[in-house]
């Protein structure tokens, strides 16, 4: 490890309320891959700006996050132009939030942000299983002659994990390859979530469990803000009823990403994520 992450480490570890901390956030506002419209590395920017609009109470949990101990380190600050150093600083971040007993709650930037961070989670968590919640399957091995990429994330995930480790939900865009190693993987439910991570909840049970969700998943329509809209998917109200649902199982690990506040009208999408967040935060209170 480089001396510079290393101290950055030991920088993060002294902070006030890091030490208390059951759950810790950070920002990953990487965007660097992207192939249609930037803008993601104003995302973690944007959840907490209309997180301000939120109760600390959730009615549907009947939970308040002050009774959550959490932190938000900020952004991991990442060199311009050299995407592999970005990434090794995050999955440094990752690892001493992981080494320290706590679940690291990121919010990206766009989905590339997730391989580093799954790396480090299950460098700590043997058995980790990983629930991917997007509009797109991101299982190119390759993508525009770049591996590493947004859309490869998963295939890499898969490679280092083991596919059968890796549990798909509302997929609407994947080509034919992709399509082949999706149908390989522990789970595959296109389209809709719920009732596929229904039938789905019995296998992740007494397994760590790392949840990434690209808000794409959900319906452009009600979240716009995002780098690569597909047409259809889920409902606000069903992506919530998942979280609630993810909330009984032993979640070790959390990324919310791909939130575009450069097209997002009236920052819905941000509000969604930041819902999302609060709801996914509560989640870890009762374990
Ligand atoms: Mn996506």
């Amino acid at each position: 490890m480089p001396d510079y992450v290393a101290k950055e480490q030991d920088f993060i570890a002294a902070r006030p309320g890091y030490h208390e901390a059951r759950a810790v956030i950070f920002g990953a506002p990487l965007d660097a891959t992207v192939c249609f419209r930037p803008g993601t590395r104003g995302g973690p920017a944007a959840v907490r700006a209309m997180s301000y609009c939120l109760e600390e109470f959730s009615l549907d949990l009947e939970r308040d996050l002050r009774s959550l101990a959490f932190h938000d380190l900020g952004n991991v600050l990442l060199p311009p132009g050299d995407i592999q150093a970005g990434l090794s600083r995050i999955e440094a971040v990752a690892e001493r939030i992981c080494r320290d007993g706590k679940v690291p709650f990121v919010l990206g930037g766009e989905h590339l942000v997730t391989w580093p961070v799954i790396r480090a989670v299950a460098a700590r968590y043997p058995g980790l299983a990983v629930v991917h919640l997007d509009a797109h399957a991101d299982l190119r091995a390759e993508y525009l002659g770049l591996a590493l990429s947004h859309a490869t994330v998963m295939h890499h995930v898969g490679e280092f994990l083991g596919r059968a480790n890796l549990f798909h939900f509302g997929i609407r865009s994947a080509d034919g390859a992709e399509l082949v190693a999706a149908r390989e993987s522990g789970a595959f439910h296109p389209h809709r979530v719920l009732p596929g991570l229904v039938e789905t909840v019995p296998a992740l049970r007494n397994r760590p469990v790392y949840v990434s969700l690209d808000i794409d998943v959900v319906d452009p329509a009600f979240a716009p803000g995002v780098g690569t809209p597909e047409p259809a998917g889920v409902t606000p109200q069903e992506i919530l009823d998942v979280v609630r649902l993810l909330n009984d199982l032993r979640v070790v690990g959390w990324d919310v990403v791909e939130v575009n506040p450069a097209c997002d009208p009236a920052g819905i999408t941000a509000l969604l994520a930041a819902k999302i967040v609060r709801e996914a935060l509560l989640g870890l209170v009762q374990k």
